[in-house]
């Protein structure tokens, strides 16, 4: 077989890439590589040449076996969390969470604490193809969440500041890692340095790569998407692991002396980031791997449950939990399994550093999707049934291997609010996330006893308050204590509210 020049390798290697496919029963993906011309050539074997297919078969085999074992094997035992790695802002004194405020903004303050943003989703519920943090959420001030999470790190290390030792204002800094995948990789760049990084220095935010994997039809065969082109998809938010191992954050966050990292996801629009009170509660605990929880709202709801699965601490995801084990309830008719995950977590470095040595023992989650796939003839065909899967993994499926692990839970209504869904969907969704933010917002100039006239309407209500101005509620009653805001009214600065509390 005569190969151009051009191609990424010579007849042999060609030919050893070839027979190691068919080996793993893999060989159909050269099916239309002679017809195909030199640029599809290459295009194929550079994807080829990435794809560990003896993993792939591997990974296949695994997820098949987990899928039909774990969850719906009637041996598996489900139990509550033990109350020594449970806490709840809920039902701690306020004495009690600015403790745990104090030790999380010193670790700050000393630049012992980083956030990792899991962002390589691609948001296809949402029905948008830019990344999540661009969505508008159609607040007064439209800021998109990557801003509004931007500006909640810029608060942060402002209220933090006031615990650095005389002299060492410039240790108080949060660097941003930020995890993509190949589809949101390049339009989030472009979104952060078109916005000059919403006033974070640049060195400081830190974009990654997620690792992908080739998408499998049913009986674990790889999928072509076209002739030349394998179908792809990022391996999960679990896939945060192989990533900051490969891709340099670890030594980055080593280099830069950090202990703990914040680790969320880009969906939830009340997200606390580098949240004091949860650095601080997870560090005076002593965790290697903790995880914020809410309380579930109901049986159906689509959040992972955090537990004791079969005696280890774990997770079980909305998608692979039965209906009888979500219903469960306990004597006081509250449900048994009620930590709802809200893919919050914290993590130190040396555990994040200790994944590799239990990761080959991480399960994997099989997603079933409407895969575009060539038919025999090599038309690109669009299936109206899931006909195929990607293959993930779940960044809470290390819970297991946790030495320190723990669990604090916060209210809901300040702290998550996801967004899934299309607009007009009404759960999870453009609507209720800036119904939400505002609605906290609201409260928090109340709770500084100040009043906003507002006729209840949160989802169209014209008033925000900036994080600059407060991120959790704080720095407010010197300024709207009995004062009344009239609105609308977008508070960006102190100014701002000065002028408009009256
Ligand atoms: C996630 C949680 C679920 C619950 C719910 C609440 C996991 C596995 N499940 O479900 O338990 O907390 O959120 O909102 O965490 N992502 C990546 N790379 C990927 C896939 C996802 O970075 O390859 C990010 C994504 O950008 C988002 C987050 O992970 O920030 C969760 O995304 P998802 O849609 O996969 O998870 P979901 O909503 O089904």
């Amino acid at each position: 077989m005569t190969i151009s020049s051009a191609l990424p390798v010579n007849e042999t290697e060609l030919l050893a890439l070839r027979e190691r496919f068919e080996s793993y029963g893999q060989g159909h993906v050269f099916k239309f590589f002679q017809e195909l011309e030199v640029e599809g050539q290459i295009a194929l074997l550079k994807q080829l040449m990435e794809v560990d297919v003896e993993r792939v078969n591997q990974i296949y085999r695994k997820a098949i076996e987990g899928a039909e074992s774990s969850v719906l094997n009637q041996d598996t035992t489900f139990e509550p969390l033990p109350e020594n790695v449970f806490e709840s802002v809920l039902e701690s004194s306020p004495q009690k969470i600015r403790e745990w405020e104090t030790i999380g903004l010193t670790q700050i303050a000393q630049g012992k604490v980083a956030v990792i943003l899991m962002a390589g989703g691609q948001g296809t519920r949402l029905g948008s193809s830019a990344p999540k943090g661009c969505y508008d959420i159609n607040l007064p001030s439209k800021k998109t969440l990557f801003q509004l999470q931007a500006e909640r790190i810029l608060r942060v290390q402002e209220i933090a500041r006031q615990y650095t030792t005389a002299g060492q204002l410039d240790t108080c800094v949060i660097p941003w890692y930020i995890m993509v995948s190949g589809p949101t990789h390049a339009p989030t760049l472009d979104y952060f340095k078109k916005n000059n990084f919403f006033g974070l220095k640049e060195e400081n935010v830190i974009f990654f790569e997620q690792g992908v994997l080739p998408c499998l039809t049913m009986d674990g065969k790889i999928i072509l998407e076209a002739k030349d082109k394998v179908a792809m998809a990022p391996d999960g938010n679990g896939g945060i692991y192989a990533a900051v191992q490969n891709k340099g954050v670890i030594d980055s966050l080593k280099k830069r002396g950090i202990l703990y990292s914040h680790c969320y996801c880009v969906d939830n629009c009340l997200a606390r980031v580098a949240d004091p009170v949860f650095i601080g509660y997870s560090v005076s605990k002593g965790t290697d791997c903790g995880v914020k929880v809410v309380s579930k709202s109901a049986p159906e709801e689509p959040v992972g449950v955090v537990c004791v699965r079969d005696g280890k601490y774990g997770v079980v995801e909305y998608s692979e939990i039965s209906q009888e084990v979500s219903e469960k309830r306990q004597e006081d008719g509250s449900l048994q399994l009620r930590a709802a995950n809200i893919a919050n977590h914290f993590f130190s470095t040396e555990f994040l550093e200790r994944v590799p040595s239990f990761a080959s023992q991480l399960e994997y989650h099989i997603a079933k999707k409407k895969i575009k796939f060539v038919d025999e003839q090599g038309e690109t065909v669009t299936p109206k049934s899931n006909s195929g899967m990607k293959l993930e993994c779940f960044v809470f499926d290390v819970f297991p291997y946790a030495h320190h692990f723990s669990v604090l839970e916060v209210d809901r209504k300040d702290e998550f609010s996801p967004l899934k869904n299309a607009p007009g969907t009404g759960a999870d969704c453009p609507e209720t996330s800036r119904r939400d933010i505002v609605a906290q917002h609201v409260r928090f100039v109340e709770a500084a006893g100040g009043k906003v006239v507002h006729d209840g309407d949160f989802e169209s209500l014209q008033f925000e308050l900036s994080s600059w101005v407060s991120y959790a509620g704080e720095g407010l009653a010197d300024v709207v204590a009995g004062k009344t805001i009239h609105t609308p009214a977008v508070i960006e600065t102190k100014a701002d509210l000065i002028r408009l509390a009256i």
